[in-house]
């Protein structure tokens, strides 16, 4: 067993994937659930697929479930997403059933990569690449460049569609506003921000709202109400899977006629 050998395994296997992904049909910022299920929907297409996640692990607001108790809850419209990956919920009561955070998380996660996902983490978007009024590409950084505040100039993924999947903080649509100005596809042409909880409405206009914000660019999960302005729902996720199962429909349909 030799040090350096582990060493190299993992360096070329990962520069490998690394490289591979500097040209993709789609980049995703953000591995909280709805990116994760957009990510594994469009993958299963056919579709070449990276997602870029900050933190070191995968899962965004979902492991913590409720204020720390780690159950989630989904209602009956995206049941059939659970399903499709094999995870375990209860019913609990009407159309609502629950599910615990981490074996969603962890699931959502594997079936994803197994989809063929390259998923990289503790890796963020840091700016888009623009050309002719088309969002084309992500600029990428370590996370930790940024924690430890360092001036170290990023690197560049292309993609033909580009997915902000940030969930409250909208950081990609809140990137293009900086560059270009408010020519976002909202009614101030702003990123609007999220309102204050109402699961009914959140839950509901989240499906509207995940949809093309700017050409090339696409929003999806909380992200979705930040940027158009809808309300927050709190500890229930199937707005958030069903909304990445919408945005792989729309991102496919937009990447085939490229
Ligand atoms: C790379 C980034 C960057 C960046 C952020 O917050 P998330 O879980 O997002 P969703 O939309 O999949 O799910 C939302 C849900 O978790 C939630 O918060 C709900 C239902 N809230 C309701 C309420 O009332 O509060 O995941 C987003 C992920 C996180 O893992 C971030 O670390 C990551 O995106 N991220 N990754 N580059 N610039 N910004």
């Amino acid at each position: 067993m030799d040090e350096v050998v582990i060493s190299r395994a993992i360096t070329e296997k990962f520069m490998k994937d690394f490289i591979d992904s500097m040209d993709l049909d789609v980049a995703i910022a953000g591995a909280g659930p709805s990116g994760l299920v957009c990510a594994y929907y469009l993958a299963k297409q056919g579709m070449k697929v990276a997602m870029f996640e900050r933190h070191l692990r995968v899962g965004g607001g979902m492991p913590g479930g409720g204020m720390m108790f780690n159950r989630i809850v989904v209602q009956k419209q995206a049941k059939h997403i659970l399903d499709e990956f094999g995870i375990s919920m209860e019913h609990y009561k009407d159309d609502l059933y629950v599910a615990d955070s981490l074996e969603t998380v962890s699931t959502l996660c594997s079936g994803t990569i197994k989809a063929g996902v390259k998923i990289f983490n503790l890796m963020q978007v840091e700016d888009v690449m623009i050309r002719k009024d088309r969002i084309t590409g992500v600029v990428l950084n370590w996370s930790a460049v940024s924690w430890s505040k360092l001036h170290v100039d990023p690197l560049a993924a292309r993609a033909k569609v580009v997915i902000d999947a940030t969930g409250h903080d909208t950081e990609v649509c809140k990137v293009v506003e900086r560059k270009i100005g408010p020519k976002l596809k909202t009614k101030t042409g702003t990123v609007i921000g999220e309102k204050s909880m109402w699961a009914e409405v959140g839950e509901a206009e989240i499906v509207d709202n995940t949809k093309e914000v700017y050409p090339g660019l696409l929003v999806c999960g909380m992200a979705a109400n930040g940027v158009f302005g809808s309300p927050r729902m709190g500890a229930i996720f199937g707005g958030m899977l069903i909304s990445g199962e919408k945005c792989a429909e729309l991102a496919k349909k937009i990447v085939q006629n490229q």
